[in-house]
């Protein structure tokens, strides 16, 4: 019988790298994708308190997409001239920030796990996508699809997800350096128009260029 781990080991780092392999249509480029991990067995520690930011600049959000600990808060920084008016209507997660001003910043925190659209009530092509999910390892994916989390060894249901294609859920077994694929489809993805904080469809002079 051969021993199967010495001593001598030194301490190593448990870390789960992947790849979202997005199927798409033909010449469009993929939605960058939100990855976590939930251990198998038991519930995931509690993230320590987590304050990130996304940017209202040059009429966008800046990142577009963004991958929480529940209990994390969200800062949205204006740093445009003009006003903007952060808000959504997602099931059990809808807020509104209100109109403010150039330089101004409201935030929000994610008490409760979810798929959170985020949009401006003046500006619709403004949107985010904020995911809160109940565990610390949550990430999103880099160039390429790649993505990366340091966990504890252990077995995890992972998930991924996007602003296009719906969750997909994989086992995946954690022990020093792992590696899982995760492929998702936003091939039946169709861009459509959302409503505004009221659930009406803004005026059509907000689709104009110069709006
Ligand atoms: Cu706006």
């Amino acid at each position: 019988m051969v021993a199967a781990v010495s001593l001598a080991t030194p301490a190593r780092a448990d870390v789960l790298t992947g790849t979202i392999v997005t199927k798409v249509r033909a010449g469009v480029a993929a939605a960058p994708a939100i990855v976590y991990a939930e251990p198998l067995a038991g519930a995931a520690p509690a993230a320590p308190p987590r304050t990130v930011a996304i940017t209202q600049k040059s009429k966008t959000f800046a990142p577009r997409v963004v991958g929480v600990p529940v209990g994390a808060t969200v800062q949205f920084p204006n740093d445009d001239d003009i006003f903007h008016n952060v808000f959504s209507l997602s099931t059990g997660q809808a807020f509104d920030l209100g109109l403010y001003r150039a330089g101004a910043s409201k935030s929000r925190t994610f008490t409760a796990p979810g798929v959170v659209r985020v949009f401006c009530n003046i500006h619709p092509q403004m949107t985010a996508l904020v995911v809160a999910a109940p565990t610390p390892w949550i990430t999103t994916t880099g160039a390429n699809g790649a993505w990366r989390l340091e966990l504890p060894a252990g077995k995890y249901r992972v998930t991924a997800l996007s602003e296009r294609a719906a969750p997909v859920v994989s086992e995946v077994s954690v022990a020093g350096a792992a590696t899982a694929t995760i492929t998702l489809d936003e091939s039946a993805f169709v861009a459509a128009r959302h409503s505004n904080k009221f659930g009406q469809p803004y005026p059509e002079t907000a689709y104009k260029p110069q709006h």
